[in-house]
């Protein structure tokens, strides 16, 4: 197989999760660059309908569908829908995601929950939805979208990297489980990337000065900078080719090196 097959997306049916925009779009785009048939969800209609009009608007045909994905029977109709209406789908993003910054005795055990409920659960309810059909088809794609946060922990956010620790491990789980079937599932690890979810971590201050996490995060990060989402497509194609037929269970970092870097000496 030459390289150019090997990263080819042709013809695969891609889902991604909450891709109306952030870094779902992103990952999404490079899968409708290297061929693949895009279908995303997101958990509002006027959502879904503004993420059409920007895949269009980028050349992208792309189909959307209204989904929670922490309710089991939507997603369950949802994959119905997708499998009458596209194909089976070969390649499952796991990345729709929430994230609540709430110091862990302030947070409520529902707030706490409800993070749990989209960040875990989610991807556990997706992935058990796509998997029999995958098998069926002689093998699939899974990628979950983890984070910094499944490595590391850090004040306010400690529903969400319970969360993302845990999808860590489902990973590890859903590849030793389903490996046999010809079926990768395999972590991102985002670092910071530029979008909505990041954006009050990126605000300008009052007095016009940058927001104290936006300078710490910049010094802790090699490249001294955030990263974009479209950064993440690149690995995410890798993750969801034949080209990662050998790679199961693996959590690949595009971080720009925060992991490895202790931070810049104030
Ligand atoms: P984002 O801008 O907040 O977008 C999240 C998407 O998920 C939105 O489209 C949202 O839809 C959708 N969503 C949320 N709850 C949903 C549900 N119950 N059902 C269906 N869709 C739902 O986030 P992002 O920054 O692109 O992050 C995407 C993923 O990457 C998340 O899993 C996040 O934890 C992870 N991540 C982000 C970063 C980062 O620095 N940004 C780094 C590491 C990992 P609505 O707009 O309708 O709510
Ligand atoms: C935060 C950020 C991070 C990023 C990402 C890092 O508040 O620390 O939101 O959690 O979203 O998960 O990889």
């Amino acid at each position: 197989m030459g390289v150019s097959e090997m990263f080819s997306l042709k013809d695969k049916v891609a889902l991604v999760t909450g891709a109306s925009y952030g870094i779902g779009y992103g990952i999404a785009s490079a899968f409708a660059a290297a061929g693949a048939k895009i279908v995303f969800c997101d958990i509002k209609q006027e959502f879904v309908d503004k993420g059409l009009a920007s895949y269009k608007a980028d050349g992208i045909d792309a189909k959307g569908y209204v989904c929670d994905v922490t309710n089991e029977e939507m997603v369950q109709d949802m994959v119905k829908k997708i499998e009458a209406e596209v194909g089976v789908i070969d390649i499952l993003v796991n990345n729709a995601g929430i994230i609540k910054r709430i110091p862990m005795c302030d947070m409520t055990a529902d707030e706490f929950r409800q993070v749990i409920d989209v960040d875990l659960n989610a991807p556990f309810i997706m992935a058990k939805a796509v998997i029999p059909s995958m098998i069926e088809k002689g093998g699939g794609k899974i990628i979950n979208i983890c984070s910094m946060m499944s490595e590391l922990g850090r004040e306010t956010v400690s529903a969400y990297a319970a969360a993302k620790g845990g999808l860590k491990m489902l990973t590890r789980n859903i590849c030793s489980e389903y490996g046999q079937y010809n079926i990768q599932c395999n972590g991102i690890g985002p670092g910071y990337i530029a979008t909505p979810q990041t954006a009050p971590l990126r605000e300008k201050q009052a007095d016009g000065s940058r927001h104290p996490f936006d300078q710490f995060i910049c010094g802790r990060t090699p490249a001294g900078r955030w990263l974009n989402p479209d950064e993440l497509g690149g690995p995410a194609v890798f993750l969801a080719s034949s080209a990662s037929d050998a790679v199961n269970g693996h959590i690949l970092y595009v971080d720009g090196g925060i992991l490895a870097y202790i931070g810049k000496q104030p």
